[in-house]
């Protein structure tokens, strides 16, 4: 087990201390990051104790340490995970020869951009929950936000380590850009476009952490596979951190899915605007936030048919999640059956390994909705929520552009214009669901548009105040 040295300016298990120039320059980087979060992070809240998890280890049992802190104040730092002696690389033409741990000269900007593009993401999506604080509903998930939150932040330093460390000069122009670059914003956009949707209400955060958050582990698990060995640690020890992320999202459309239920069977109903008058979220309304939240995440596995996904594969980069429990790691004589907008076509499976990636996501993604399905059944009622199709509303790829319904049908262009409003949030639907959200901060207490959590944070009641606001 490698331990964490928390006695240095950055905590980090990477023996910094031994490397004065890489410890300087990402000292040197400190400020900077700690400026943008008190520009850039949850606002308002610098002062207030946060009851958060610390990674005190790398150890599988027992890594986290929780307690009160102040955002600001939180360590964040650079933690791998251990490493696996006499690793080999797992897929792809060099197969079977060393891991790398130093960045092969042919492929140094590539691995830049995918290093670049993955700790991008991680900035903006702080940036995209800033102002949620101000609408909490309960402390409980406030805290939830804050962990996240500052985890993200964590995972910026994982990808800054790497740039610093292994990219020279260009890395650490890289460093600073991310931190340049912002959300939504029309000069310097985030990289990949779900990054720049606003995630201004709960209803949205809960889709996000459960969709977008789980592409992280989609993209976390293919670079756990790479044979650039540091890039392979960092993931590793980041996946442990996101799994907590999922959960929010997962359980947090679970317990708007039950405060919903109760509505509707207290007023014997399932009509949309009794629900909302009531103050809940109706699921025709959920079920539009599911399909805009997956529509979008479903980009970010990039083109259906790709030569950069085949690139990556093959040098060894970039594998598939979870690459041994696949028999054909090289695939240079595998095909895949893609249909695209042109009809069925037979493409080489190294340039389909997007699509066979995002195939596996959707069927990860289908857990949820098999739970919450089962809650409306329990409940009594006929509807059933469900995944749109992943060719619905893309902006990517093959369907790009195109007027598709949410069950994948290709469609007339001006009906598809027409139906929108009524498969993802209107600006109605927006505005009722920001009409719900009003800050409550008693501890225990719960806004009336979602159920309590079934228990608390680290064996602790769903009462305790885990957040102290001064
Ligand atoms: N938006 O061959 P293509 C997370 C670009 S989430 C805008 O289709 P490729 C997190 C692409 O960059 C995980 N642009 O796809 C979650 C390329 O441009 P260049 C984030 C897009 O390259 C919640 C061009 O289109 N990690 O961690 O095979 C909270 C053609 O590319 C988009 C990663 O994404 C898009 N959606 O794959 C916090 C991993 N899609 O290069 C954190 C790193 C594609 O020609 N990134 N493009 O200028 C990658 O592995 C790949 O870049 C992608 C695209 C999977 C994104």
């Amino acid at each position: 087990m490698s331990g964490i040295n928390y006695s240095e300016k950055i905590p980090n298990n990477v023996n910094l201390v031994g490397d004065r120039t890489l410890q300087r320059a990402l000292e040197h980087w400190q400020p900077h990051f700690l400026q943008w979060w008190h520009e850039m992070g949850p606002t308002d809240f610098e002062k207030a104790d946060v009851y958060l998890r610390t990674a005190i280890s790398v150890d599988a049992s027992g890594w986290a340490h929780y307690g009160a802190v102040k955002m600001p104040e939180y360590r964040w730092g650079i933690f791998l995970a251990d490493a696996v002696p006499e690793r080999k690389i797992g897929f792809g033409d060099a197969m079977g020869q060393p891991v790398w741990q130093q960045v092969p000269g042919e492929y140094r900007s590539t691995l830049r951009r995918l290093i670049v593009t993955q700790g991008d993401t991680e900035p903006a999506s702080v940036e995209q929950q800033r102002l949620l604080g101000h609408t909490c509903p309960s402390l409980y998930d406030l805290r939830n936000l804050f962990q996240v939150n500052v985890e993200e932040g964590r995972h910026l330093w994982a990808m800054v380590y790497l740039l610093h460390a292994y990219f020279g000069r260009d890395g650490r122009e890289e460093a600073e850009e991310l931190l340049a670059r912002h959300s939504g914003d029309s000069d310097k956009p985030r990289i990949l476009t779900t990054f720049n949707e606003p995630v201004s209400d709960w209803l949205s955060f809960y889709c996000f952490t459960y969709f977008t958050d789980r592409d992280g582990k989609y993209q976390l698990k293919s670079f756990a596979e790479s044979g650039f060995d540091p890039l392979s640690r960092t993931c590793r020890f980041m996946l442990t951190e996101e799994a907590h992320h999922m959960f929010v999202g997962e359980t947090g459309i679970s317990r708007v899915v039950k405060r919903t239920l109760e509505v509707m069977k207290e007023l014997g109903t399932d009509d949309p605007a009794r629900i909302r008058a009531h103050g809940a979220v109706d699921l025709p309304l959920l079920q539009k936030y599911l399909n805009f939240w997956c529509s979008s995440s479903l980009d970010l596995f990039g083109s259906e048919i790709s030569s950069n996904s085949a690139q990556n594969f093959a040098s060894g980069l970039k594998g598939r999640p979870d690459e041994s429990q696949y028999e054909d790691h090289v695939l240079r004589n595998a095909s895949f059956n893609m249909t695209t907008p042109q009809g069925t076509e037979t493409v080489p499976m190294l340039n389909a390994l997007n699509e066979v990636m995002r195939e596996s996501y959707l069927k990860d993604c289908e857990i949820g909705l098999k739970r919450w399905n089962r809650q409306i059944e329990r409940a009594g009622f006929d509807l059933r929520l469900a995944l749109p199709s992943s060719r619905f509303r893309r902006s990517i790829g093959a369907w790009a552009g195109l007027p598709v319904d949410p069950q994948g049908r290709l469609i007339d262009k001006s009906v598809f214009e027409q139906n929108l409003g009524s498969w993802v949030p209107s600006a109605a639907d927006r505005a009722f669901v920001h009409s719900l959200m009003h800050k409550v901060a008693e501890p225990g207490k719960m806004a009336a548009w979602i159920a309590p959590p079934e228990r608390g944070i680290n064996n602790l009641p769903v009462e305790y105040e885990y957040v102290k606001l001064h």
